[in-house]
């Protein structure tokens, strides 16, 4: 698949302000900060398509691009946002987990770790909660743009270890800003899209 259109199309503060057609969606999840917007930057290959910040907490709202008017990528506000009050980050937490349960159009979660750093519990949390709802997920270690080669075959062999368990087999090293990881990341979108 060939990337023709990528268009924004709203953000959705409530579950019932998600588009409502039958197109399919794929979402972007993992910690505040780990990369999400920047991966789909590269992915919809636009510089600030996505808006992007050093500073954790940038996306608040989940955020839907169409894609060649045939599927939504869509952005979603990180976890684990220490710096927000406990009620705001309840109800991120409440709107991602009603999101990711109740839309059947949902096709493939991408889960973003740092590639750099062990998984956080927050990780393992919500890998087992995806487990648990029957998504298919692959994972992708951003920033490997900071690792050397060696480095980044051990973590690498430390993540296909740690997510064994989950049955997922599926993980790849990413940079946004060597675009290194972009093809296997449209590879797998092209797999659940056609
Ligand atoms: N070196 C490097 N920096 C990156 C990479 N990806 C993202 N960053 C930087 O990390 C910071 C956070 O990136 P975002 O894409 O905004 O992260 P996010 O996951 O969308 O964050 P929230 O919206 O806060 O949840 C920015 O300063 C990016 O420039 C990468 O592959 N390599
Ligand atoms: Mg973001």
């Amino acid at each position: 698949m060939k990337l023709l259109s990528a268009e924004f199309i709203k953000s959705a503060a409530l579950l019932n302000q998600v588009p409502q057609d039958n197109k399919p969606h794929i979402a972007i999840v993992g910690r505040s900060n780990v990369g999400k917007s920047s991966l789909l930057n590269v992915i919809m290959n636009r510089k600030r398509l996505a808006l992007t910040s050093s500073r954790p907490g940038k996306t608040r709202l989940i955020n839907f691009f169409l894609i060649n008017d045939l599927f939504y990528l869509v952005d979603l506000p990180g976890y684990g946002f220490s710096k927000a009050s406990k009620k705001e980050q309840q109800h991120w937490q409440s709107l991602i987990e009603s999101y990711l349960k109740s839309i059947p159009q949902l096709k493939l979660i991408i889960l973003l770790i740092d590639i750099r750093h062990p998984m956080s519990p927050l990780d393992y949390e919500m890998l087992e909660w995806l487990a648990f709802f029957n998504h298919r997920v692959i994972v992708i270690g951003t920033k490997a743009d900071k690792l050397s080669s060696n480095q980044l075959v051990k973590q690498i062999t430390y993540y296909k270890k740690a997510l064994s368990p989950f049955q997922i087999t599926e993980i790849y090293s990413f940079s946004s800003i060597t675009r290194k990881g972009k093809n296997e990341v449209w590879q797998a979108i092209s797999s659940v899209i056609s």
